[in-house]
């Protein structure tokens, strides 16, 4: 059976549990917990050199970083597709993904570490602030995106996989749609409403 090497709070172990729950696949959960650093001890630094979650084993086959965890998922257990057919298409979802851990996550994530794991007087305003301007920018961006379509790709791809954690908690991190923002608003209600997010 799958090992998922897992830490519940993190944003890219979710991205992988949801794409195990949307393919229905069973697998084994083995908690690693960052708060005593048992990532970086010898047995976990085997598994993955950067001391970091998540990390799959599949049988003989260990990957770890979430995105690319996610696409040997999506090509091993290709039903239902998480990916286009056309490879313009799934070049583009791999942009999508790329925009989301390298643009969207570090301003996500400042937020998410000031208002997580901070006293309120501890907390650093201006950096809230300041990311929460980048944040609204990402947004309108993919708002566009969103133009016409259901899903980032047309259909539910792993480009929206990659959102989900990241967006789903927004109200809890006091992080506000502009009201105008209308493809992305009810994109947000989608994905948050999907079985595979209700089962993480
Ligand atoms: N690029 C990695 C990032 C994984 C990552 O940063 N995981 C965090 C938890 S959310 C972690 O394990 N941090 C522990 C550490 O850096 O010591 C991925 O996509 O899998």
């Amino acid at each position: 059976m799958i090992k998922l090497y897992d830490y519940p709070q993190c944003p890219f172990c979710r991205k992988v549990r949801i794409v195990l729950a949307e393919k229905g696949i069973e697998y084994e959960r083995i908690l690693v917990d960052l708060r005593k650093k048992e990532q970086k001890k010898e047995d976990f630094l085997k598994l993955n050199p950067y001391g970091k979650v998540p990390v799959l084993v599949d049988n003989d086959v260990l990957i770890y970083e979430s995105s690319i965890i996610n696409e040997y998922l999506d090509e091993k257990y290709p039903n239902p597709p998480l990916m286009p057919s056309n490879f313009a298409a799934r070049a583009k979802v791999r942009i999508l993904v790329d925009f989301c851990e390298s643009h969207f996550y570090p301003p996500w994530y400042n937020i998410y570490r000031e208002i997580t794991f901070k006293t309120e007087h501890e907390r650093n305003d201006d950096l809230i602030e300041k990311s929460k301007n980048e944040i609204k920018e990402h947004l309108y961006r993919l708002e566009q995106e969103l133009e016409g379509k259901d899903y980032l790709a047309g259909s539910y791809s792993l480009a929206d996989v990659t959102f989900t954690p990241k967006v789903a908690p927004f109200d809890s991190l006091g992080i506000q749609v502009d009201s105008e923002l209308k493809n992305v608003r009810s994109w947000v209600e989608k994905i948050k409403s999907r079985p595979s997010y209700q089962a993480i």
